[in-house]
């Protein structure tokens, strides 16, 4: 994926016209959105087909899916043929799950993101123990986008040590969650910023000098 400025803004804010004015603000910054369940709970799947006819935008839909292979089918199925060009999918649930959001992103000739660890403290709990784990596996399927923490710079570099240098690895975390974007491009493709460009008193302006830190 081919992703401008290698800034991804994750548009979690609540309304379609929120969504519409922030978008208005920052277009000619950024090409590729992030929606996850704020956004499409709030407005429905429609709002995928609203920011790309609108704005000429790449969607990418976090939905973390997360469920056994025949729910994953069909959740993958409703998502790109709503228009999402990419779908993010959990590894820890296991290959057979996420080999079925692999075949259904196939079929549409469309994108899968594996996220391997979370960014936020919590991962470390849990995931973080089978993270690598996770990143092999995805290797092991052919996978070859990923989802990395912007937060945790040595085990962003440890995952990228895994999937290898041509896979495809974007990274949340930069910002409101304590992650350095210019460091975090070290080891990933493209960063996924949100609260700092959507809440700011100007988005155009966060964007722009966001932009500038990158470089
Ligand atoms: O590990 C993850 N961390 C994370 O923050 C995986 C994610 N998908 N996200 C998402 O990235 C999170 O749901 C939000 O949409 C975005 C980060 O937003 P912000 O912290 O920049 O506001």
């Amino acid at each position: 994926m081919n992703i401008k400025n290698n800034l991804i803004l994750a548009l979690d804010v609540m309304s379609e016209s929120e969504a519409i004015d922030i978008c208005e603000n920052v277009k000619d910054y950024l090409d590729t959105i992030k929606i996850g369940y704020p956004l499409a709970l709030a407005e429905g799947l429609e709002i995928i087909k609203t920011l790309k006819d609108k704005f000429g935008f790449k969607v990418i839909c976090d939905f973390k899916v997360a469920d056994i292979d025949a729910t994953n089918s069909k959740i993958c199925d409703e998502t790109f043929k709503a228009g999402a060009d990419a779908i993010i999918c959990h590894g820890f649930v296991g290959k057979d799950s996420v080999q079925a959001c692999l075949d259904m992103a196939n079929e549409h000739s469309k994108e899968l993101f594996l996220l391997t660890e979370m960014s936020h403290p919590g991962a470390k709990m849990f995931l973080q123990k089978n993270a690598d784990a996770i990143a092999q596996m995805g290797i092991d399927m052919k996978i070859t986008n990923f989802v990395a923490p912007a937060t945790r710079l040595d085990r962003l570099s440890e995952i990228r040590n895994i999937v290898g240098p041509d896979a495809f690895i974007i990274s949340p975390g930069v910002g409101k969650q304590g992650g350095d974007g210019k460091k975090t491009l070290q080891y990933s493709n493209a960063i996924i910023v949100g609260r700092s460009i959507y809440e700011a008193e100007n988005p155009k302006l966060a964007c722009e000098q966001l932009i500038e830190t990158l470089k």
